[in-house]
């Protein structure tokens, strides 16, 4: 266990002094491109206009022969692209892999300063965290990088859901926390082939009325995510990180990802990933508060003054607890208004 004393103080001789605080940047929607995809590679520039965070992937999804493109793919593009205030980051491979090494060594000596963030997959405990936390260090001071690169850790197998609380503690890079839920299924061996979303399968039933077992049971899908999605918030939110869910699959069904964008939007996520364009949009409608939320929030906060005692609002009761969940609705809409001029206009705050 580290020295509480020496929690902020950098790794390696020359390394720049890590964050005590994650500074909050609107973090909707992390978009992944494979920067070995020349088409996709050439959307970069204008996709980086549409979203709060592009990230180059390197890691599943990328074939083995393309791996060494795709990683001097991304160092072209971010040496070649002017991001603007949109977040840049990068998913290396695995720490098991025949990559990672080379993949951090370059990337943060040639374009540690242009990277916000290194999202690490498949952590299993802080042992992972520890790792990259002095690695980084050493190769941000041998790259001189003036700023402390932050990391994300996707939460993806079964032990790393076990150990989850000391991988959001591990580090003060830490940053936040995804959920991949097709490698966790696959390490929990969960019966599902699908990438995120619910199951029609997985369901409770009605009680039968009769005899007849099979007459008037309705049933209702259950969400397979919510004990998982809910116990990496908590982790994320008593370590002051962000939590995000991670990829839904089904590119064509806009309908169900919405839906479960949003269920991890109401448990506390910040963000979600787009894996394809057409995702971009869900996100940012999903994870920015809806004018009436704001508006309500406002409301409530207006007539709770110094914050203390109760109102009735719409035969509502409101007191300090309501007051404190209309303050954090209203603190990332204002934090998303400075960056979004039509929220701004929407949000009139
Ligand atoms: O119209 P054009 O032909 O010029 O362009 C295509 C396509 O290249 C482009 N496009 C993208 N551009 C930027 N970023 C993207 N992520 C992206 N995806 C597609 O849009 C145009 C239309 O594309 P499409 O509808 O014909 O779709 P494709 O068949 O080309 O591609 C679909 C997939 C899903 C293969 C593609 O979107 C993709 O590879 N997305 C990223 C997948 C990924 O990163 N997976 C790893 C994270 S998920 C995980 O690790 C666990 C499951
Ligand atoms: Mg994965």
């Amino acid at each position: 266990m580290r020295n509480p004393r020496a929690f902020l103080r950098p790794l390696a001789v020359g390394a720049p002094a890590p964050l005590s605080e994650v500074p909050f940047r609107p973090s909707r929607m992390i978009h992944f491109f494979d920067p070995s995809n020349e088409k996709m590679a050439a959307k970069v520039p204008d996709i980086a206009k549409k979203v709060d965070i592009i990230l180059g992937n390197l890691e599943d999804a990328i074939k083995t022969e393309k791996k060494e493109a795709a990683r001097q793919g991304l160092v072209d593009i971010a040496k070649a692209t002017d991001f603007g205030d949109t977040q840049l980051w990068v998913r290396v491979n695995s720490l098991d892999s025949p990559w990672v090494l080379d993949d951090l060594t370059t990337l943060v000596t040639e374009i540690g300063d242009k990277l916000d963030v290194i999202m690490v997959p498949k952590v299993e405990g802080a042992q992972d965290i520890h790792y990259v936390d002095r690695l980084l260090a050493q190769l941000e001071a041998k790259g001189n990088v003036q700023k402390p690169l932050l990391v994300h850790a996707i939460l993806e197998t079964a032990l790393g859901m076990t150990n989850v609380e000391e991988i959001a503690a591990a580090s003060p890079r830490m940053q936040g926390i995804s959920l991949g839920p097709a490698d966790l299924a696959a390490s929990r061996r969960m019966k599902t082939t699908r990438v995120g979303g619910g199951h029609p399968g997985y369901l409770v039933r009605q009680d039968p009325t009769g005899e007849d077992l099979t007459e008037g049971r309705t049933t209702y899908q259950q969400d397979l995510w919510h004990y998982t999605i809910a116990r990496m918030v908590d982790a994320c939110a008593a370590n002051d990180i962000l939590p995000f869910y991670g990829p839904f699959g089904d590119i064509k069904d806009v309908v169900a990802c919405e839906d479960q964008f949003r269920n991890a939007f109401l448990l506390g996520c910040v963000g979600a990933w787009s894996l394809h364009p057409v995702q971009i949009d869900i996100a940012k409608k999903v994870f920015s508060p809806s004018a009436e939320d704001v508006a309500h929030a406002k409301e409530v906060v207006e007539a709770m003054g110094d914050g203390s005692g109760a109102v009735m609002i719409n035969g509502k009761m409101e007191d300090d607890a309501s007051c404190k969940q209309c303050l954090v609705m209203l603190d990332l809409a204002r934090e998303l208004a400075e960056r979004d001029p039509e929220l701004r206009e929407l949000y009139a705050l």
